[in-house]
């Protein structure tokens, strides 16, 4: 090395010091430092078998009554474990949550910026109560809480309901604009008819002359016998997706809310999907038969009531091998910011060659 070099070197340490004393650093060598691994979402999956056990065992626990708290088992990414994420998360802009709604009990009312979906896996005596109007729910029913609607969940069955719960929270952390009030009561009144929400836009075929559109993403509730008995009427399909529709909201003709694309889509008997991978994350839950997705090279064999994880960018496609049974999938991704941002990308590759295994 050079006595030029040598001295260049120092000066440019001297200088780089200076900088950090200004709390400030130079793109160069930043640039200079190589690779960086930020830590990203794996590919992943939590079993309905053992999120199912873990779900009654958190019904049981006396510890947590009267906290004003869910008994929601956030679904964390291992991935994501070292990111000090505000929230644990499924992917980096949504965290997800498999809640149980014990006999007899409530979840005491709140609201928040973080909007939040409830899809049910199983029972059907709860309702979710939100801004004054109480929905019933069923297995395969979704709902929405948009940003900022009061929302408690009562279950006045002998059975326990358990859901999977969906929000947009690590978006909304992103951006410091999470903020969380708690009803200064228990419960909430309920000031509106039951099917109120759902009515006043027609079920989505009509809309109020006398009240605006506003464009607000409304407490809407989506029926399972509905969705389900759309994909069985439909005759195209996506080649990377097999027979797919999107929960509108239906006063805007958009996606389920500003934040949240939320999905159903049929892999019909034999399906083997083409692979693409695209910008958005997706979470999804397996609301009937079973199958595999094969995610950059590796495998995930899936059945009812398992949450899985498709982060951005990564390959993949879905298979049902069964030649008798459908298989249907849930899903929520964050395309609708993205498409906002103009980041939304899709690219067609491969079908991909399996080398792993997922779970
Ligand atoms: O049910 O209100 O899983 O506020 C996380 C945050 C559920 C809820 C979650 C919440 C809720
Ligand atoms: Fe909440």
């Amino acid at each position: 090395m050079t006595t030029e070099n040598q001295a260049a070197i120092e000066q440019e340490k001297e200088y780089m010091e200076r900088l950090a004393k200004q709390d400030s650093y130079p793109l160069w060598a930043f640039h200079r430092d190589g690779d960086r691994h930020p830590p990203k979402a794996a590919p992943w999956v939590w079993r309905w078998k053992e999120m199912r056990e873990l779900a009654y065992e958190a019904g049981r626990l006396e510890r947590i009554k009267g906290q004003g708290y869910r008994r929601a088992l956030l679904m964390q990414n291992p991935g994501l474990k070292a990111a000090g994420m505000a929230t644990p998360s499924s992917t980096k802009t949504m965290s997800s949550a498999i809640q149980i709604v014990w006999p007899g009990e409530i979840a005491e009312a709140h609201r928040h910026t973080a909007a939040a979906i409830r899809w049910v896996i199983e029972g059907s005596g709860a309702f979710t109560v939100q801004d004054g109007e109480q929905f019933r729910m069923e297995p395969g029913d979704l709902n929405l809480t948009p940003s900022f609607v009061w929302h408690d969940h009562k279950n006045p069955s002998d059975e326990p309901v358990i859901w999977l719960d969906c929000l947009d929270a690590p978006m909304v952390g992103f951006f410091d604009a999470m903020f969380q009030e708690p009803f200064p009561e228990d419960v909430q009144p309920i000031t509106k008819p039951d099917g109120y929400s759902n009515a006043s836009i027609g079920n989505g075929l009509m809309r109020s002359v006398s009240s605006e559109v506003t464009g607000r993403a409304l407490p809407l509730n989506y029926k399972w016998v509905d969705a389900y008995a759309a994909l069985q009427a439909m005759n195209e399909g996506s080649r990377y997706d097999g027979i797919i529709m999107e929960y509108t909201n239906p006063t805007t003709g958009g996606h389920t809310m500003p934040t949240l694309a939320c999905k159903l889509q049929q892999l019909r008997p034999g399906f083997h999907s083409d692979a693409h991978k695209h910008t958005s994350s997706v979470v999804y839950n397996v609301a009937k038969g079973s199958g595999s997705t094969i995610i950059d090279g590796k495998k995930l064999d899936w059945g009812f009531g398992d949450t899985f994880v498709v982060p951005s960018m990564n390959a993949h496609e879905h298979i049902n091998d069964s030649m008798s049974e459908d298989a249907v999938l849930f899903s929520m991704s964050d395309l609708p910011l993205l498409e906002s941002m103009l980041l939304y990308q899709e690219h067609h590759v491969d079908r991909q060659e399996v080398t792993g295994t997922i779970g």
